[in-house]
């Protein structure tokens, strides 16, 4: 397991397939990237504005060519407007996602036949508990109607501070938060707000665009929040449960599917359909039936609920079609790269697009509708047996490789396991390990790949040397699978990377788990709508030690970050009281006060700031000094 740094991808059946891709003319993200470069500078520090039609303006970060946009905004004034764009659309992202789940909750509340059902009921209730709701004998249906009511005021309340939001963030950072009027009263108005607001002629102040950048993160925030909440209502809070990852997983003698994007629900409807179609792909010739698979985080997603193994992350989703296995893959919304439609042209796979606001030119649509979710995993599945029947042996080619995995680590999955150390509290054994050091501090990995960093190769980079301090790590998203893919998800791994400390720790809840084996040294906590999960965590321990984030031991990092959406979440952390760590520099360098409000000033007024390094080691040493900073802060060792 140690370590092998290639020249693209740390993953060595990618870089196996890239050398396919290569020999057999096939372009990838890695080409188009390499043909893109040099990238524009004025772009990549931020000093490109095409918010009107008078330029667009580049403002030259020497002093030699122009020093302000044609309306006159100032070099940090771009800077800030376009990461609030950024924010924004990052934030829109997340809460459609949400208001997709809430389709279904909304339908099933007004009595609506579909093919979804509340599956968590205690989830349902211990959420809505949370929002206030008292429950004093009322039916499953009342219950249901008063999270409707909560989701809806939280996408649109215009006014006000976010109910939702007070109700579950912890009150000390509440008040830094309102001090600095950060709170936002819904999601959609902030949203609308800060589009307006990055409008020409608007907000020009590079403070006062920042901090609306740190509020839209906030409804960011939220629309994570219910996203991730209402998946775990309908179809599931996932538990621990070995499943595994990497190419290998796909099956030379199987109808393969793949699963692409981040709306769960399809992926469902797919796997609820598999026992009335094995017979059929039988039929055509595949011997073990059908198998599905998962990439990018609805691959997290049916990983944690229902085993289903993953078979890449982002950088490397047009690799699994170069292994000429997949017969169909079935994408949803975000994160999909549209060249999947060329690289499938390749080979007998069909690209199925399924949802209406994300076609793909070259694909295949089939419309997703909650009310006929099953005819149309029917029609997914149909269309796998068929390509599958066209599929050339000659050009299969799957890598060996493929790791075990123990994922499921959801917030109620962490408590139910820690409470058969101590029942009556369950955080405590927790805090016990940190406060005794057996646990130094918690890291939590997220975001995606980047192709301007070697695939995966800066997560294990860090991850090895914070396991080695005893630093236990969690995991969400394309970070998830990038650990996943590497076996950091697996009990052996811990034997291997883990100091003796946090070994001893991961042994003894190993045990208490009932596996006779160690618990992994990172924890997979679900896809990146899911690291609300991780701060809900965080926040229960903040509350019992009546401290605020920022003062916990625990830091994020992004090491190759590169959607909107993870700008969004990064700025959120922030906010919330988490130093961040990101590997790739955004968009900001143009702007001198933006960097350094970002990366020093924020920590004057929320407690944390940005890290950025691209370094591994150097970004290892600055989140091992943050984690020591906070010990020493708390009055430990
Ligand atoms: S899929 S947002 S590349 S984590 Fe969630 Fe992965 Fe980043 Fe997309």
């Amino acid at each position: 397991m140690a370590e092998e740094k290639t020249e693209k991808s740390a993953d060595t059946a990618v870089e196996y397939l890239l050398k396919k891709a290569q020999e057999t003319n096939v372009e990838t993200g890695w080409d188009r990237f390499n043909a893109m470069q040099d990238v524009c500078a004025f772009g990549d520090l931020g000093l490109c504005c095409r918010n009107c039609m008078l330029g667009p303006c580049r403002i030259d970060p020497f002093g030699e060519g122009p020093r302000k946009g044609i309306c006159g905004i100032s070099a940090d004034g771009m800077v800030a407007r376009n990461l609030c764009r950024m924010i924004a659309a990052g934030s829109s992202a997340h809460s459609d996602h949400a208001a997709h789940i809430f389709e279904v909750l909304n339908r099933i509340s007004e009595g609506e036949e579909l093919n979804f059902e509340v599956r968590d009921i205690q989830k349902l209730r211990n959420v809505t508990e949370q929002l206030g709701f008292e429950d004093d004998g009322k039916s499953t249906q009342d219950i249901i109607r008063y999270l409707v009511a909560k989701v809806k005021e939280a996408f649109s309340g215009l006014a006000g501070e976010s109910d939702w939001l007070v109700r579950i963030v912890p009150e000390v950072r509440l008040e830094k938060l309102r001090i600095l009027q950060l709170l936002p009263s819904g999601i959609d108005p902030v949203i609308r707000e800060t589009m307006h607001r990055t409008h020409m002629g608007v907000d020009a102040d590079t403070l006062n665009l920042l901090l609306a950048a740190i509020k839209c993160s906030l409804s960011d925030f939220l629309g994570m929040d219910i996203a991730s909440n209402l998946s775990d209502i309908l179809l599931g809070t996932p538990s621990p449960a070995f499943s595994a990852a990497n190419l290998g997983v796909l099956d030379p003698e199987a109808v393969n599917v793949a699963v692409h994007g981040h709306n769960p629900l399809i992926a469902e409807s797919i796997i609820q359909a598999v026992p009335e179609f094995e017979q059929e792909a039988k039929n055509a010739g595949a011997a073990h039936g059908l198998n599905i698979v998962g990439v990018c985080c609805t691959g997290n997603e049916v990983l944690m609920r229902h085993r289903i193994p993953l078979a890449t992350n982002v950088a490397s989703q047009e690799i699994a079609v170069l292994t000429g296995a997949i017969d169909a893959m079935a994408v949803d919304v975000q994160c999909i790269m549209p060249s999947l439609a060329n690289i499938c042209e390749c080979y007998h796979t069909e690209l199925i697009t399924t949802m209406s606001i994300a076609k793909i030119p070259g694909a295949k649509h089939i419309e997703f509708e909650p009310a006929s979710a099953r005819e149309c995993a029917h029609k997914i599945l149909d269309t796998a047996v068929q390509c599958f029947r066209k599929r050339d042996p000659k050009k299969v080619d799957i890598p060996n490789v493929k790791c075990e995995t123990l994922v499921g680590f959801s917030p109620e999955a962490i408590l139910s396991l820690l409470a058969k150390i101590n029942p009556g509290d369950p955080l405590q054994p927790l805090i016990e390990r940190i406060v005794s050091g057996d646990i130094y501090g918690i890291v939590l990995f997220a975001g995606c790949n980047n192709y301007k960093v070697v695939q995966d190769s800066s997560f294990i980079s860090i991850a090895e040397k914070l396991a080695a301090d005893n630093v236990l790590m969690v995991a969400t998203g394309c970070a998830a699978g990038a650990f996943a893919k590497r076996g950091f998800l697996s009990p052996e791994a811990t034997e291997e990377i883990c100091g003796d400390k946090l070994k001893n720790v991961l042994k003894e809840l190993g045990n208490v788990a009932g596996l006779e084996r160690p618990l992994p040294p990172v924890w997979h906590m679900g896809s990146c709508v899911d690291n609300t999960r991780v701060a809900r965590l965080v926040f229960a321990i903040a509350n019992k030690l009546n401290v605020d984030l920022d003062q916990l031991p625990v830091v994020a990092s992004a090491p190759e970050a590169m959607s909107e959406k993870a700008v969004a979440i990064g700025m959120w952390a922030v906010a919330l009281g988490l130093t961040t760590h990101l590997g790739v520099v955004p968009p900001i360098l143009g702007g001198k006060v933006v960097t350094k409000i970002l990366t020093e000033t924020l920590k004057d007024l929320l407690g944390a700031c940005f890290i950025v390094e691209s370094d591994p080691t150097a970004a290892y040493q600055a989140i091992r000094e943050t984690l020591t900073e906070k010990r020493i802060g708390l009055g430990l060792k």
